[in-house]
């Protein structure tokens, strides 16, 4: 079977190219060690105010310049609604939901998670800024969304 020139360098490039994306892949995951998440906390939707450490939702204090803030994003808000850090903490927030898909992002830091109900969500930030920062709410979870925010202080 006759397969043209041009032909041939189209399918040479495409099986080049997939060839690239999966050394991409294979690289990131063994040599670089990026993986899906494993181990994820779960949570039952229904029992959320029930259950530690989601039952009193807000700050502990980790270490000297560290904190866990436990989050529950429901409609239409978050509780806690404020959370009071200084300057220089690094803050790992946990959240979830009791009803709906909720987002949880916060102005001005890399902060912007999908909060699934079952599921607890996580991420670190480290505030180095005095100031207010918003936490909204970017994920449309019915007729009060707009009024779904809440702020971090950092002193
Ligand atoms: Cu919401």
């Amino acid at each position: 079977m006759h397969i043209h020139r041009y032909e041939r360098w189209w399918m040479t490039f495409g099986i080049g190219m997939l060839a690239i994306f999966l050394a991409v892949i294979l690289f990131a995951a063994f040599a670089d060690n990026m993986n899906p998440p494993s181990g994820m906390m779960q949570v039952d939707p229904t029992k959320v105010a029930q259950t530690p450490p989601f039952d009193k939702p807000g700050l502990r204090r980790t270490g000297p310049h560290a904190f866990d803030a436990y989050y529950v994003a429901q409609i239409f808000m978050f509780a806690p609604a404020s959370i009071d850090v200084p300057a220089g903490s690094t803050v790992t927030f946990y959240v979830t939901s009791p009803d709906v898909v909720h987002g949880f992002n916060i102005t001005h830091t890399d902060i912007n998670m999908m909060v699934v109900p079952g599921w607890v969500n996580t991420a670190s930030h480290t505030f180095r800024e005095r100031g207010t920062y918003l936490l909204v709410c970017n994920e449309y979870c019915g007729a009060g969304h707009q009024n779904m925010f809440g702020k971090v202080e950092v002193h």
